[in-house]
């Protein structure tokens, strides 16, 4: 490692959509960046990802000053996930894409193997006391969507009966343009969502996972890392899966990297130097079992990544479903993380496994100038700057006092 043993170590990056994100490169790199998280969106899920493709990317970064540190997402395609009809086309177009990556150094990818919807919220307008814009995810909202907007069979066993009744007066109480934005939110696909459904469409997909349960998913989890991290181990490359965001079953879909259990068994079972972690400590911190510090102690060795935001639960209490929970997006070092132990505990790791690990503020208010622009839901740049600002500043802190130990 090269920096002195009382500096920042974690490199600090922002997310890139490409050449149509509203915010610029030279945005990012003002915000004091190193690097730049990027994604061939425009590549279609399941296709290779070819050495042309990744070095216009590449040259468009680093013309701006920056390096390309990780990519953020090389998709899953669902028949991997599903074991559906391109199931090796799809793995081995993985496989070679991989090669591709590594032949252009870059070699950190990150991916994630939840079941048709990545990241869920139901409000990207939450207003915060001080006027800021927060996402929030609100379980009554997605009660109310499976049960009486998609209408899932059975969708209301999953919920706790006093749940299913606030849903059904919820639902009632909501215009049919409310219903609709409510259907946008959740299934219309979040900034870097790879999928993207209609009520009907969605209705189909759930129905691909009949018979696949928590085992079952985990098992192709299994599959499909047994056959690409050999790849990834000869080429150098990390591939860090990011957990589930939230980190349980919704729409009776399984979900199987939410735990520090889920966790251990992966890298149990597929030991490979190339199977990592992007530890993302907004997703596992919906969990108030997850113990953020001992995860970060405990799978150190593969961390290669990490995500930091804050989020606020809103109605813990014991014994409450996980699925019963609320939250929005808190600002990065106030909410229900504690993000001093966190950043001590990722550099501990840092230190121990000496590597640098590349951080973005993940998500950030919608504020100031922004509140009047067209940003990308979480991907506003002032509130990521100021996400940006607090963290590094607090690594600083940490880094000085660990230092005079
Ligand atoms: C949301 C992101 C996720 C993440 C993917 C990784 O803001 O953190 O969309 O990029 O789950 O594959």
């Amino acid at each position: 490692m090269t920096a002195p043993a009382d500096r920042n170590l974690m490199v600090q990056t922002m997310r890139w959509f490409g050449p149509s994100d509203p915010v610029s490169l030279s945005d990012i790199r003002q915000a004091g960046c190193e690097g730049v998280v990027s994604a061939l969106h425009h590549i279609p899920n399941g296709e290779v990802w070819t050495v042309e493709e990744i070095l216009k990317r590449k040259a468009e970064i680093e013309a701006a000053g920056l390096v390309w540190s990780v990519v953020e997402s090389l998709p899953i395609h669902e028949d991997i996930k599903t074991h559906g009809p391109t199931l090796g086309r799809a793995i081995e177009n993985y496989r070679i894409s991989i090669e591709n990556l590594a032949a252009c150094g870059v070699t950190t990818i990150t991916y994630n193997f939840m079941p048709l919807l990545d990241w869920t919220r139901t409000d990207l307008h939450y207003a915060m006391p001080d006027g800021a814009r927060a996402l929030r995810y609100e379980a009554v909202a997605v009660a109310a969507f499976d049960i009486f907007h998609i209408r899932r069979p059975d969708a209301a066993a999953d919920y706790a009966p006093e749940l299913v009744e606030r849903a059904r007066v919820r639902y009632e109480a909501m215009s049919e343009a409310g219903r609709k934005d409510l259907e946008r939110t959740i299934i219309k696909g979040l900034p870097g969502s790879e999928e993207s459904f209609g009520v009907d469409e969605f209705r189909a997909a759930l129905r691909t996972y009949d018979g696949i349960d928590h085992a079952k998913l985990k098992d192709h989890m299994v599959h499909f890392l047994k056959a690409v991290c050999p790849t990834a181990d000869a080429a150098g490359v990390k591939l860090v899966v990011h957990p589930d965001d939230p980190p349980f079953s919704i729409f009776g879909l399984p979900r199987v990297v939410s735990t520090e259990a889920d966790l251990a068994d992966l890298f149990e079972r597929v030991p490979n130097e190339s199977n990592g972690l992007c530890f993302c400590a907004g997703s596992f911190s919906i969990r108030a079992d997850n113990d953020l510090a001992a995860m970060i102690e405990r799978f150190g060795n593969r961390i290669y990544f990490t995500h930091l935001r804050n989020t606020r639960r809103e109605n813990d209490a014991p014994g409450r479903e996980h699925n019963a929970i609320d939250f929005h997006e808190s600002p990065h070092l106030d909410g229900s993380i504690d993000m001093f132990s966190v950043i001590s505990a990722l550099r501990r790791a840092s230190i121990r496994h000496d590597r640098r690990i590349p951080m973005r503020p993940d998500h950030g208010h919608q504020m100031l100038d922004d509140l009047h622009k067209r940003t990308n839901p979480g991907y506003s740049a002032i509130g990521r700057l100021r996400g940006l600002a607090e963290l590094r500043g607090l690594e600083m802190g940490i880094a000085r006092a660990m230092a005079a130990a």
